[in-house]
């Protein structure tokens, strides 16, 4: 059966109905993924519905504590994180959970305990929720190394050992995108279904992009690959036309754009911030994994991103992420330093 065409017709390809689909490929498989997978679906669409809700019932605004970064939350960071540490607790699969909103892992409790580790950002891009701008969710899983104890060790490894990352998109529709290691798929929440349906199957990124997104405010404290290659957007000397910057501030959307557009997101470190400013576990590793399981690519400034081992659950990371080929011309400017 060709089950990325029967999503265009009648006979919709729901993401849990995808997801046993793949998991009926490998035998073996016990179903705690898609049982966690539907935690996180159900954590989304609490979110999105309290997103599009938030101007009414007066959500937004200041909830009056800073979270670890010290950044002021937002009654919807709070409410979102609430609601997806008690999604992926009661999945009854998840052992340790890492959420941008908790300055400690939360480390469930063994009666509830699974196998899998969740390292999130429940609502990411909280600047932009009082003007509407699309905001999103940020995830990445992880299997526990070994049956023992839990321990901190669980999460604190390379991207490239997630089994899966996605995030879901609140903006003029509501979507989620998925990779669980075999591709990247996007799904888009039918409201009067309620249900998340199959609308980009195998999500490929452009080789090479016409689109750089950057946050050009902090170009007097860039390193000079990062002003070179910035340069080089705008006034390329291979005859090619200048890039066109696009930059929403919220990194689920100006990655969003990026996976189906092309081009290349960068939040470089600068004199201010040597480590850059977004976090490694549950921004940069989710991101770099979907970006190349989409055939683009992911780099620090010195090395493949999922090939970095956090030290601190909240670590950040400079992040240049895109089209392979502008990826490449990253990579060489910052060679060429070396
Ligand atoms: P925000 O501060 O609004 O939560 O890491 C958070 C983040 O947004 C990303 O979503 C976004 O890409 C980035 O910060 C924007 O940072 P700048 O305002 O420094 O450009």
């Amino acid at each position: 059966m060709d089950h990325v065409a029967d999503a265009y017709r009648t006979d919709l390809m729901t993401i849990t109905r995808f997801v046993l689909n793949e998991q009926s490929k490998h035998p073996e498989s016990r179903g705690d993924f898609t049982i966690l997978l539907s935690h996180i679906v159900l954590g989304c669409k609490f979110v999105c519905s309290a997103v599009n809700k938030a101007g009414l019932a007066k959500l937004i605004g200041l909830a009056g504590e800073t979270n670890v970064q010290g950044e002021e939350q937002k009654k919807l960071d709070v409410l979102s994180n609430e609601v997806f540490v008690k999604a992926l607790v009661s999945s009854g699969r998840t052992c340790i959970l890492v959420s941008e909103e908790d300055e400690e892992a939360t480390f469930v409790e063994p009666s509830k305990r699974g196998k899998y580790c969740v390292v999130f950002d429940p609502l990411d891009g909280s600047s932009n929720i009082d003007c509407g701008v699309s905001i999103g969710t940020i995830f990445g899983i992880y299997m526990i190394k070994d049956e023992g104890e839990p321990t901190i060790e669980d999460v604190l490894q390379p991207g490239k050992n997630m089994v899966a990352a996605g995030y879901c998109m609140y903006g003029s529709s509501c979507t989620l995108v998925l990779s669980a290691g075999r591709g990247v798929n996007g799904f888009t929440l039918d409201p009067s279904l309620g249900e998340f349906i199959l609308t980009h199957p195998d999500i490929k990124i452009p080789n090479k992009g016409k689109i750089y997104s950057v946050n050009e405010g902090n170009a007097k404290n860039w390193d000079s690959p990062t002003a070179k290659y910035v340069e080089k957007c705008k006034f390329p000397k291979d005859g090619s036309s200048p890039k066109s910057l696009r930059y929403i501030g919220s990194m689920v959307a100006d990655v969003h754009r990026t996976l189906l557009y092309g081009g290349i997101f960068l939040y470089p470190a600068d004199k201010k911030s040597p480590n850059g400013k977004l976090r490694v576990l549950y921004e940069v590793f989710p991101m770099s994994f979907l970006m190349e399981q989409a055939g683009g690519q992911a780099f620090t400034g010195k090395q493949r991103a999922l090939d970095l081992v956090p030290k601190k659950i909240h670590e950040r990371s400079p992040i240049f992420l895109g089209s392979y080929d502008d990826v490449e011309d990253i990579k060489a400017l910052y060679a060429a330093e070396e």
